[in-house]
């Protein structure tokens, strides 16, 4: 459940569209800096069929650089607070690690918030969530956005990201978070190697077994350009079947960047999988 108004996560594959209002993301830094360009970005998003906009003030590729509260908070309060304005139906998400940022989203009228550390490098993310009865993304991710692609290493994959997904959500629930609130996500690409999250796609329904709806950020990743070896921003078909893939074996989300793409994706996935 997402909102106060109830937007389901079972009845279908729902797309959640990046917007990212930083200088230096991977795949469209600089693009939506300027605050009109990212509102219209938004809008267009959501006339393209996306349930949900995942707005971010901090690129978080591998060897990002940090940004701080304030200056996450200028670039993505305003800008929420224009979103529900012009679009006062819509589901907004803030992409942060860090509470304050999150507090300021959801007072601006954001009603999620993705957590990309799994309440890792601020867990009274948690509690402030709690506190607004908003939606929580709990992502696992290996080392830190600065060290993550390094040397990733695991046993079992899938196994060790569950249990911290298992463990970082009773954390949510502990500290007040409605259990229907929280949505989980592997991280792919946050400290993992292309093994790893071919590995985390093949199994996803044991990540849907955890119990929680699970979102899928496969959106123009390395991992595909390391298939296709083709750059970021030519990495759309790539894209498609991975997000297929997802939302055929249990995703409730994916979080993409081609939004009338990956609509039609679903939609059609939805179809002959039946969850429409
Ligand atoms: N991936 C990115 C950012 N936020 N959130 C969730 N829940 N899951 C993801 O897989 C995920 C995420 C990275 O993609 P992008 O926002 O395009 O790039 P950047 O971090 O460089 O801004």
């Amino acid at each position: 459940m997402i909102g106060s108004q109830t937007l389901s996560l079972s009845e279908r594959t729902r797309v959640m569209g990046v917007l990212n209002v930083t200088p230096d993301s991977f795949s469209d830094g600089g693009r939506y800096v300027d605050p009109g360009r990212a509102v219209a970005h938004a809008l267009q998003m959501l006339d393209e069929g996306a349930d949900i906009i995942d707005v971010g003030g901090e690129s978080t590729r591998p060897g990002a650089r940090e940004v701080s509260v304030g200056m996450e908070i200028e670039r993505t309060v305003p800008l929420i607070a224009r979103i529900r304005a012009q679009a006062p139906g819509a589901v907004v998400s803030i992409d942060t690690t860090k509470a304050p940022v999150a507090r300021a989203a959801l007072e601006a009228g954001a009603q999620m918030v993705n957590d990309i550390s799994g309440l890792g490098f601020d867990a009274a993310i948690a509690d402030v969530a709690a506190e607004f009865g908003a939606s929580l993304v709990l992502m696992h991710m290996q080392g830190t956005p600065r060290t993550m692609q390094a040397a990733p290493h695991y046993t079992d994959v899938v196994k060790e990201v569950i249990a911290f997904l298992d463990e970082r959500a009773t954390r949510a629930i502990e500290a007040g978070v409605s259990a229907d609130r929280i949505i989980v996500d592997p991280g792919f690409g946050f400290g993992k190697a292309l093994e790893h999250n071919l590995e985390i796609l093949r199994r996803l329904d044991e990540f849907t077994a955890l119990g929680y709806p699970v979102l899928v950020g496969t959106s123009r990743k390395s991992f595909i350009g390391a298939i296709t070896g083709r750059p970021a921003t030519e990495r759309v078909h790539g894209t498609a079947a991975t997000v297929a893939i997802a939302a055929l074996r249990g995703a409730s989300i994916v979080r993409v960047h081609d939004v009338a793409a990956m609509v039609d994706v679903v939609r059609v996935v939805d179809a002959a999988a039946k969850r429409t």
